[in-house]
């Protein structure tokens, strides 16, 4: 295959990971020589309310799956309350086929922490917190180094660069449990207790860490930061497309010939990374996809020219999510897939609520059923019955997200649930997987 296009190639935009080919980046002395904590002094030239109106002209959108305007969060924050505010930094990366945040925190963790003073300044905290996952030792060893060397520099402590500022930032360490990464759950988590959801509202935003008021952000949302004070608001817009301003880091895995992260401007298409990513792996036709993740719903090869951005993905029927973009081929089922992601939801499940606790529990055995050869066309209609009772009656996102496998593989490939049940198809699980069933 020749390589991508003049344009395609235009589509790659590093500004998040830009620094991330650069030897020794992570250390401070490097980052400082490239731009770094230049934007936190720029920012410091504004008014706290200044920079949050700033942020809401860019229309920088969270990068944690919802999409949530950056700037509207920040304005939620109650001034002069004479409580204290927080700042939380979702690391908890846990949605299948996810990696963007590692490898940003440590290829560049000195973006995430002026982006993190930056913001502080901007909602009054004194106090941020980085909740990492647990499994993730080598970040968060590396996000304390570069606290460290933040701390000793005058970044971090006491009236930072004279701006009045007095901020500490804790990097804390999970368990790795995925319900942790639900905002609330991770309040619970970080607070001392078993991580399970809060009922929302209130919103984090009055009522978070401690009861008081809380920023949580994912990490790209504030890694962004810096690059969007240095380089404006219309520079920022400018890289998107409507609705969605920016870039955004496209994690393509699975079936590709160069799988990894494809930082682009948002709105570029699944075909256009293939063509950056080399294509598919050799031999292999694209058969279905994931736009965000194993909870977004995925699509078919006939979708793969949609722009990559929110209302787009939207009108296509998935969710732009993480942009994990999990890349399967005519050699892989959909209907396996989608057991395996059940699983996956029914294992992570905290046990709450009784749709999603029960639900995951009980669909997992139905595709037992379908998958060892001895499922029925009812089954079918009972797993989307199933779905129904999750879906808005889950008590968070978690037992939301577990349908979504569920109902767009039905949608897209109800054929290959058929060929099992009508035995065209050969049995991928053992039907002494049943007992019990
Ligand atoms: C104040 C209001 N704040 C909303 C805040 C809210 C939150 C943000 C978005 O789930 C999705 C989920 C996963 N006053 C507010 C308000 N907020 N109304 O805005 O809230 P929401 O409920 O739309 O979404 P969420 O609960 O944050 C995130 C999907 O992302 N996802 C999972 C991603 C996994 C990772 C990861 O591994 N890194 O993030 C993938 O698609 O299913 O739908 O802050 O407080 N009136
Ligand atoms: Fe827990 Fe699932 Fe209910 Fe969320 S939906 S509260 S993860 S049981």
């Amino acid at each position: 295959m020749s390589g991508p296009s003049q344009e395609v190639l235009a589509k790659l935009t590093p500004v998040l990971t830009k620094r991330w080919l650069t030897p020794d980046a992570w250390k401070l002395d490097v980052y400082e020589r490239l731009d770094g904590y230049a934007a936190l002094r720029k920012a410091f030239k504004y008014t706290p309310d200044d920079l949050i109106a700033f942020m809401k002209e860019s229309g920088h959108r969270g990068r944690g799956g919802a999409g949530f305007p950056v700037g509207m969060k920040w304005a939620f924050i109650p001034q002069n309350d004479g409580k204290p505010h927080y700042l939380v930094v979702n690391a908890d990366e846990g949605e299948p086929g996810t990696c963007k945040d590692l490898p940003l925190m440590m290829n560049d963790p000195h973006s995430l922490i002026e982006g993190i003073i930056i913001a502080c300044y901007a909602v009054r905290a004194s106090r941020a917190f980085i909740y990492i996952r647990g499994e993730a030792v080598h970040a968060a060893r590396r996000l304390r180094h570069a606290v460290e060397e933040a701390k000793a520099a005058g970044y971090l402590g006491d009236n930072i660069l004279d701006s009045g500022l007095d901020l500490e930032i804790v990097v804390h360490s999970g368990a790795g449990a995925y319900i942790c990464g639900e905002e609330t759950a991770l309040l619970d988590s970080l607070e001392g207790f078993r991580g399970q959801p809060r009922l929302r509202p209130p919103f984090p935003a009055t009522h978070g860490l401690y009861a008081s008021p809380t920023v949580i952000n994912n990490v790209g949302s504030i890694a962004s930061v810096p690059h969007i004070v240095l380089g404006g608001a219309e520079w920022w817009k400018s890289l998107g497309s409507e609705n969605a301003a920016g870039t955004m880091i496209y994690s393509l895995s699975g079936r590709v010939a160069n799988p990894g992260q494809y930082e682009c401007r948002l709105g570029t298409t699944l075909d256009e990374l293939l063509e950056l990513a080399g294509g598919m792996a050799k031999g292999h036709n694209l058969k279905f996809w994931t736009p965000g993740g194993s909870s977004t719903p995925m699509l078919a090869a006939k979708h793969s020219d949609v722009p990559l951005d929110f209302d787009n993905i939207a009108k296509a029927g998935s969710i732009l999510g993480t942009t994990a973009m999990m890349i399967y081929s005519d050699a892989d089922c959909p209907v396996y897939c989608t057991y395996r992601w059940l699983q996956f939801y029914a294992h992570e499940s905290c046990g709450k609520c009784t749709p999603c606790r029960e639900g995951n529990y009980w669909m997992t055995r139905i595709y037992r059923r379908i998958l060892s050869g001895n499922g029925t066309h009812e089954d079918l209609d009972t797993l989307l019955d199933a779905c129904d009772n999750l879906l808005g009656r889950s008590f968070c996102g978690l037992g939301d997200g577990a349908t979504s496998p569920v109902t767009s593989s039905l949608k897209h490939f109800k054929q290959d649930y058929i060929d099992y049940i009508e035995g065209h198809r050969r049995p991928l699980l053992d039907a002494s997987d049943l007992v019990g069933a």
